[in-house]
């Protein structure tokens, strides 16, 4: 795709742009909700990706363009980007210019043409593939220097402060940080990372990414809701973040919080979701990959039924998917629609697939997209 986000961008500018750099999406193995409590995650990134063709300006103009939305460039000025005024695509990279010169760096305009081949809507971080593939190109062109790390924290700030959602740093950071092959242990705390190899064609197993087409957006309320749940809960038990709960003192920490019975869900849920990250850290360190597939499983349960963030199209495939020998399933990502996951033998790939298309068919639910997800390469210049 590289090529023709080059080839794009010289019909819309007229010249060459100064380079071409991509950003992937991702899927989250486990550890949902748990980045803005300061907990542990493990996504890795999908071959699906974010393109742009960007070159510098000198004059303050910020002027993007997508192969993937209908109209033509649109021109900003960046003294002028003002948080929560842009509900367009745009939002996302332009948000990313505004926390980069807000953080005081020397960006000075730029154009950029994109194109992407991550889903959108569907809990496989599009946003943040936008995102980081323009902060990845940025600091490049204009040496700014700064880390993978750094840069996925600019990129969330934008998003929370700019966009105005209030999403964790989970995203960003799969889409900056992981490798080819691995997933990406996480700490969010202090985004301490460790690279864990994933190679699930070598155990004969696949993992399936299933997009129920349910559209979901984090701006809208639920996801913050929650957010704001956790925070009262973390108040209430005295600690900077649930991640300071620790799991073997889960049932005093509930009791203390009397008959603040959703905050008791949420809180179970994230301190559970902690254990359940660490303890698939340790089977896949040991190389018992086949046994993560009911702790996926638990995961979706907490979710569901404390976090209760599913929806009847995500529950349907994981029923269905292990009503069919599935070894394990959940939803992933945000919740409220997106996508599923379905970790399988390969043998039955096919008939799991076929049962998920066809539950769906009777329950009258658009059609699912069913891929296999490989972990793939993280951000990186093209040429
Ligand atoms: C969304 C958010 F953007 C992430 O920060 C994370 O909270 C995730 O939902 C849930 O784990 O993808």
């Amino acid at each position: 795709m590289g090529q023709q986000v080059r080839d794009g961008f010289v019909e819309l500018y007229g010249t060459e742009p100064e380079g071409v750099w991509s950003a992937p999406g991702r899927v989250n193995l486990i550890g949902e909700h748990t980045d803005y409590n300061d907990g542990f995650v493990m996504p890795f990134a999908l071959p699906h990706t974010a393109v742009a063709a960007v070159s510098r300006r000198t004059d303050g103009i910020l002027r993007l363009h997508s192969a993937d939305v209908e109209g033509g460039v649109v021109e900003l000025t960046l003294d002028a980007l003002t948080p929560e005024s842009d509900k367009n695509w745009t939002a996302y990279p332009a948000g990313v210019l505004w926390a980069l010169r807000e953080a005081g760096h020397p960006v000075t305009g730029a154009d950029i043409h994109l194109s992407s081949t991550v889903p959108s809507g569907a809990g496989l971080s599009s946003s943040a593939a936008l995102e980081v593939v323009v902060a990845l190109a940025v600091n490049d062109l204009f040496e700014l220097g700064l880390q993978r790390w750094q840069l996925a924290r600019l990129c969330q700030r934008g998003e929370n402060v700019y966009v105005g959602a209030p999403t964790g740093i989970m995203d960003q950071t799969a889409s900056a940080c992981c490798e080819d092959g691995h997933a990406l242990f996480l700490d969010t705390r202090d985004l301490s990372q460790k690279q864990i190899p994933l190679d699930l064609a070598a155990e004969g197993m696949r993992l399936l990414v299933v997009d129920t087409q349910v559209k979901h957006s984090h701006s809208e309320g639920e996801y913050g809701k929650r957010r704001a749940g956790c925070e009262k809960g973390a108040a209430l038990l005295d600690v900077d973040a649930l991640r300071d709960v620790p799991y073997g003192e889960l049932d005093a920490a509930l009791a203390r919080l009397g008959d603040e019975e959703e905050v008791v869900r949420l809180v179970r849920h994230v301190v559970t979701e902690d254990e359940r990250v660490e303890r698939v850290v340790g089977l896949l360190e040991s190389g018992d990959v086949r046994a993560i597939g009911p702790v996926l499983v638990e995961g979706h349960a907490s979710l569901r039924d404390d976090f209760r963030i599913s929806c009847p199209e995500l529950d349907l495939v994981v029923d269905t998917a292990l009503a069919s020998g599935a070894l394990g399933a959940r939803m992933t990502g945000g919740g409220f629609g997106g996508s599923a996951i379905v970790l399988a033998d390969v043998a039955d790939v096919n008939t799991i697939t076929k049962a998920v298309e066809e539950a769906f068919a009777a329950a009258g639910f658009t059609a699912p997209r069913v891929f296999e997800a490989v972990p793939s390469p993280g951000a990186r210049r093209l040429s």
